[in-house]
């Protein structure tokens, strides 16, 4: 079977990517340098409960399915460490009878710092998020263009990318006529925060990489993730994957059904008519897998928006309020004045066929995902930390 490397394997999509493809067989590695958990700590987040270490989860992933997920925690951002699982020096730190890595067809690329309110908390951690995101890019296009240049490369992107433009959002190409001349471009993008702007510096070096070297590159444009299952987290409560609810690392969805349970207010940043496009953590896992069956071309920076449905954040609140009501809840909201600086009026018509002409059939969100969604956070209920949920963290 074919053997997939996992950045960032450790992190919210990471490791149930890792599970999923483990699960039909691919031989999986996973590289995570622990950058969600040691921030969670030095920032003081809360998670929703603790997870094993990525060699526990490991284990206990084999002892349930008797699979084996190779792991290897090192900094992707440093070139030389980088160097080392190309070369046949790094080898995993749990592994059943060989511990070299192999060569893999296809690399999945999460190992970044995911989060815009990180991103412009202040001058250093803007600085950790361009270095980090950039630099491991960057590393890993070098990498895969000297050691072998066939390797299919897998990015998540943002459709933070793309901002809110006043046009229609089309997947990631756009054609241009300029004075009677036409051409394909990347479409415009223009970021609200440090971090979206760290990855459409990201597509700027992968379109670099296949235009100049040729290499195959897919970009997933994925909006806000939301959920807590996936097919594989549902074995054993231990393999259930990171999960955060707190103003810095928890997306909009997560943190409102965190809120209902715990009885804070849902925050509502400003008006609530800010649009995006979302989609289940199921979902993730699907578009991913699909790009991998149907890889790019060489010499192809191939684009996808990855998202299954638009909504206004205040759809999302009614929906949490219907649910949450019916389960017994109060749910109050809060208009709290928006702390980004984003456009809370505006057009947005995002372009999402890629996906699904490849096969990806979305699972929408429904009352019953919702009360699904619901019972899990319940059964932690104790355990939530409500002085996390808001801090004011200002753009
Ligand atoms: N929002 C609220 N209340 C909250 C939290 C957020 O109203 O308590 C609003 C925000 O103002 C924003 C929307 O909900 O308009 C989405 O916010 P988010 O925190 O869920 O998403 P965002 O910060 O944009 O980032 C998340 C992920 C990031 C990913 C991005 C996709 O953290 O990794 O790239 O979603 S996108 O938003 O399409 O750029």
């Amino acid at each position: 079977m074919p053997s997939i490397w996992i950045l960032g394997g450790d992190g919210y999509l990471g490791w149930p990517t890792a599970m999923h493809f483990s699960n039909r067989g691919y031989q999986v590695t996973v590289i995570d340098n622990y950058f969600r958990r040691s921030s969670c700590k030095s920032l003081d987040l809360g998670m929703l409960y603790s997870v094993p270490n990525l060699v526990d989860r490991a284990k206990i992933w084999y002892e349930k399915t008797g699979y084996e997920i190779k792991v290897v925690i090192t900094d992707l951002s440093d070139p030389i460490e980088f160097r080392k699982l190309f070369d046949g020096e790094m080898k995993s730190h749990w592994f059943l009878s060989d511990p070299c890595i192999n060569t893999p067809e296809t690399i999945i690329h999460y190992a970044e710092q995911p989060s815009a309110p990180y991103s412009v908390l202040d001058h250093k951690h803007a600085d950790t998020t361009l270095i980090n995101n950039l630099r491991v890019t960057h590393n890993l296009v070098w990498l895969v263009k000297e050691f072998s240049p066939d390797i299919h490369i897998i990015k998540l992107g943002t459709m933070g990318e793309y901002g809110t433009p006043n046009i229609d959002i089309e997947e990631g190409w756009l054609n241009i006529s300029h004075n009677g001349r036409s051409d394909k471009f990347l479409y415009p993008r223009q970021a609200n925060s440090i971090y979206h702007t760290s990855k459409i510096m990201d597509t700027d070096l992968m379109w670099y990489a296949v235009r100049i070297w040729g290499l195959k590159v897919t970009d997933l444009m994925q909006g806000p993730v939301y959920g807590i299952e996936t097919d594989e987290t549902i074995l054993d409560n231990r393999l259930r994957t990171i999960f955060n609810y707190d103003e810095i690392f928890g997306t909009v969805l997560n943190r409102f059904i965190v809120q209902a349970v715990c009885n804070h207010p849902l925050t509502i940043y400003g008006s609530g008519n800010q649009a995006r496009g979302y989609i289940n953590i199921r979902d993730t896992l699907q578009c991913v897998h699909a790009s991998e069956l149907n890889p790019a071309k060489t010499s192809e920076l191939r684009i996808f928006n990855q998202i299954t449905e638009v909504f206004k954040v205040n759809q999302l609140v009614n929906m949490v309020k219907k649910v949450g009501k019916s389960r017994g809840y109060k749910v109050s909201i809060e208009n709290i004045k928006n702390p980004r600086n984003e456009s809370e009026e505006h057009y947005y018509n995002p372009s999402y066929q890629g996906l699904k002409d490849i096969g990806v059939s979305p699972n929408i969100l429904t009352e019953d995902v919702l009360h699904k969604f619901f019972e899990i956070v319940e059964e932690h209920k104790k355990d939530i930390r409500k002085d996390v949920i808001f801090k004011g963290i200002k753009w």
